[in-house]
């Protein structure tokens, strides 16, 4: 499955639409999440960025993400994958899961970090 929620994350932050993937941020993008400017992105830069996403989507700060926060950044065959348990709400939990997969999907050298 292609990283949704990172580029759900890279789309609130920066505005851009495209990237789809890691490998797809530009150069401006990662500078955005790479809070020591380093030109890498570690887990813990990554886990603050996941995080300040997922309170961005979730506008009525209810602790989990609706349809309705969630349909303007995924599709509902999107949505479903990363609602694990099926009840219709993306719980921090499952967000946590898929963004801690993407980042394991991305990070290819297994480094603990992107680059
Ligand atoms: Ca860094
Ligand atoms: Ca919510
Ligand atoms: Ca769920």
């Amino acid at each position: 499955m292609r990283s949704v929620l990172f580029a759900t994350a890279a789309l609130l932050v920066t505005g851009v639409a495209n990237a789809e993937t890691v490998a797809e941020l530009n150069e401006k993008e990662l500078n955005a999440i790479d809070a020591n400017n380093d030109g890498f992105l570690s887990r813990d830069e990554f886990n603050a960025f996941s995080d300040y996403a997922f309170q961005e989507m979730d506008e009525d700060k209810n602790g989990t993400l609706g349809l309705d926060e969630a349909k303007p950044f995924l599709d509902i065959k999107q949505f479903q994958d990363v609602d694990r348990n099926g009840d219709s709400f993306i719980s921090r939990g499952e967000y946590d899961a898929q963004m801690a997969d993407d980042f394991d999907a991305a990070d290819k050298n297994e480094n603990g970090q992107l680059d």
